[in-house]
């Protein structure tokens, strides 16, 4: 008969855990040489708690214990105790001991130049139409695909810097592709040599860039530290760096960065003050205040060069997703509440509010012209609908029911349909189908069921839909926009998004710029 133990005393062996080694050692043991001194990156990506905020704890155990296949990241479950991955995995969710710093110093110092930009030669060496070539960005490895938009086939595949967010920005002649990777980086690559030409760290973590629609500047935006850099489009040579804040000193973090080509200027919007910027990049802008506007009073001299320095048009909160009209004179933007206002960015003032209460996605809406009347059409993030809004009345006209909220909605001038994913709910592995004539859904697909397909982008003449599967493996589907039947397939690890060359310097309405 076995002896049983009393009570007591197994609650007090139960509550024992193996310590674990001090998680700041295993740190610099395990992990320094590749992810950096004080955790901000170097060969592999940081660790700080902003960079790692969208993984789940789970998912940053998992890649301790096992790794990350395709890339240097070893498996330590054979190296390391159980009790101490959970310590490292904990450590790297807390703030380091020394705050991160980055300054204008490291950004200068962190700029590597590939090819003279002045050296490179005047035509493209591959033989596809430089104007209509499709760049696809591979999440699953981090790597870019730039795809023959005749053919649809790859000319080449690279390896990206770690985890490129948002849409990459072309030049005007839509020769240069510029990339930012959450982490920072800032990529100009050659799409007519095939071949990067510089690289610049901007920052701990970026939200994006955008480029100028004269093609002189990349402007870059900051979550940490809270800056806007702005930088020389040929060759990424840093030209300034500003002190993302508000009168009163309060630092906020930025949103996104936008192009508003037809002002001639940067719109910046912020996400911890109720502020918005246009930086201009007009060299006949007119002065404008120094220092705020908040402080300015009637009848007071502008005097700070009005080229390259922010004007501030303050909000009654803060909104951080926008949709520009097609003139760029008004931005819808949304709050993280769900409120929506537009902004008349001449006068500087709220013109309308508007009705959006299912977390409308408006940094992927389009814009489209029907019986007369220019419409805007959104994606939900909480909703299953697409909200379609009377861009002359500020009214809300319907909602379009889909299968569940959505992320990305997209069209094209040559096609009468908008496509809008549902990955947000259970029914990620469908697409909805709108006709734009009559507001309704016309047909869903699912060309890959149970698997999370999204981000759709035109062919440049609009007959063939690109659509993600966003899983690893996964594929790049070509559908025929016309009969929504599927052409071709192309295997991709994890492709997020993909941008065609013409829709994005053209400005298609119909796709993100
Ligand atoms: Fe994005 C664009 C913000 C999560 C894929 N995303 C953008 C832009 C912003 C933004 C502001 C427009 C910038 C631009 O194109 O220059 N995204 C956010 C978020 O705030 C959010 C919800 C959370 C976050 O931590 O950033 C977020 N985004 C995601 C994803 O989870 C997606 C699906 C996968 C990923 O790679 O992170 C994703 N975002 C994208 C893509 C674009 C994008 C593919 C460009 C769309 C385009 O067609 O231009």
């Amino acid at each position: 008969m076995k002896a049983l133990l009393p009570l007591a005393l197994l609650a007090a062996l139960g509550s024992l855990q193996p310590a674990s080694a001090n998680p700041a050692t295993l740190y610099q043991q395990h992990c320094q040489s590749c992810h950096g001194d004080n955790r901000m990156g170097a060969m592999a990506p940081a660790l700080l708690p902003q960079s790692l905020e969208r993984l789940k704890p789970a998912e940053i155990l998992d890649t301790i214990r096992h790794g990350r296949s395709a890339t240097q990241m070893p498996a330590f479950a054979e190296r390391l105790a159980d009790v101490d991955i959970q310590a490292l995995a904990g450590y790297l969710k807390t703030a380091p001991e020394q705050p991160a710093r980055w300054s204008e110093a490291d950004t200068a110092a962190s700029r590597v130049v590939y090819a003279d930009p002045a050296r490179l030669p005047a035509k493209p060496v591959h033989r596809a139409d430089p104007q209509n070539l499709f760049v696809v960005v591979e999440a699953g490895d981090h790597h870019v695909s730039v795809l023959d938009g005749d053919t649809l086939s790859p000319i080449t595949r690279f390896q990206s810097r770690f985890a490129l967010h948002g849409g990459p920005k072309f030049s005007p002649d839509g020769r240069f592709v510029y990339f930012a990777s959450r982490d920072g980086w800032v990529t100009q690559y050659d799409l007519y040599t095939l071949q990067n030409v510089a690289e610049i760290r901007v920052g701990l973590n970026t939200r994006n860039v955008a480029v100028s629609s004269d093609g002189r500047w990349v402007l870059a935006g900051n979550t940490l530290p809270e800056t806007l850099v702005l930088l020389d489009a040929n060759g990424l040579k840093p030209v300034k760096t500003l002190a993302v804040r508000d009168a009163a000193g309060k630092t906020s973090r930025v949103s996104a960065v936008y192009d508003a080509a037809p002002r001639h200027s940067f719109i910046v919007a912020l996400k911890d003050v109720p502020e918005l910027w246009e930086i201009s990049y007009d060299p006949k802008a007119a002065r404008v205040y120094p220092g705020h506007v908040h402080d300015y009073k009637m009848g007071e001299a502008l005097s700070v060069d009005g080229f390259l320095n922010p004007r501030v048009t303050p909000l009654d909160l803060v909104l951080d997703d926008f949709f520009f009209d097609p003139a760029y004179r008004h931005v819808i933007g949304a709050s993280r509440e769900g409120r929506a206002q537009v902004i008349n960015l001449d006068i500087r003032r709220k013109v309308a509010e508007l009705p959006l209460d299912g977390m409308p996605h408006l940094g992927s809406g389009i814009a489209f012209e029907e019986g007369g009347h220019r419409y805007m059409a959104t994606p939900n993030l909480s909703s299953g609908r697409v909200t379609v809004i009377d861009l002359d009345s500020w009214q809300r006209v319907k909602d379009i029911p889909t299968l569940g909220p959505g992320f990305f909605l997209r069209s094209h001038e040559n096609t009468p349909y908008a496509w809008v994913d549902a990955m947000m709910g259970p029914k990620k592995d469908t697409l909805a189908i709108i006709d734009k004539r009559t507001l309704a859904v016309v047909k869903t697909v699912t060309p890959r069921p149970g698997k999370t397909t999204a981000h759709v982008e035109f062919t440049r003449d609009g007959r063939y839909a690109l659509v993600s599967v966003m899983e690893n493996p996964g594929e790049l589907l070509v559908l025929d926009a016309a009969t929504f039947r599927e052409v071709k397939s192309l295997p991709m690890a994890k492709p997020i998004g993909k941008y065609n060359v013409f829709n994005k310097v053209t400005r298609s309405e119909g796709t993100s710029h």
